[in-house]
């Protein structure tokens, strides 16, 4: 069976930022189960989450917060599944505050930091996780990036062909 990915958000304030991670894993046909769980509001949910995760069927966690992010830790402490982190930016301190929460995990509890609001690398980085054993999506990934480069080269294309003649003066 195919493993799901949890993507766990310290508020339905996070939601905007985090449905693009919802939206890549639905174009791969990865399973996954979206949840507000908060490290410091339910933490006993969060934690019975990230505790019994393995169990459940879930091969990644992506966590998402804001402010003092303490959500990756927490989940990452109850779970030996890898913990993806999303720093969501809030209004003071432009998602900085999150970021530096999320990314300076001690030794020993990893938490595996995107960029601020980085929903979609999340989401990616966890696909490329479930890939190592799925020769299926890897195909899907390697599928998306020669999308992406070709759309790059399109692009470059046009703009060559735009100032093209400035090379000639
Ligand atoms: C964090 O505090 C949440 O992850 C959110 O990013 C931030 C603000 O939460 P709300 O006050 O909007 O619920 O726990």
């Amino acid at each position: 069976m195919k493993k799901k990915v949890g993507i766990i958000m310290g508020s339905d304030s996070d939601l905007p930022v985090m449905r693009k991670a919802a939206d890549t894993l639905a174009a791969f046909g990865v399973p996954f189960e979206v949840h507000i769980m908060s490290a410091h509001r339910t933490p006993n949910e969060a934690a019975d989450f990230a505790k019994n995760a393995r169990a459940n069927g879930f091969g990644a966690i992506i966590s998402a917060a804001g402010m003092a992010a303490h959500l990756g830790g927490v989940m990452a402490a109850y779970t030996t599944l890898p913990v993806v982190g999303v720093p969501c930016k809030s209004t003071n301190l432009d998602g900085m505050d999150a970021l530096l929460s999320t990314v300076q995990m001690p030794s020993g509890i990893p938490v595996a930091t995107v960029a601020i609001n980085g929903a979609v690398n999340a989401a990616l980085l966890c696909i490329e996780m479930l890939a190592i054993t799925d020769d299926e999506l890897a195909l899907k990934l390697q599928a998306k990036r020669d999308a992406d480069a070709a759309k790059v080269l399109e692009k470059n294309a046009a703009v060559e062909a735009e100032f093209a003649a400035f090379g000639k003066i």
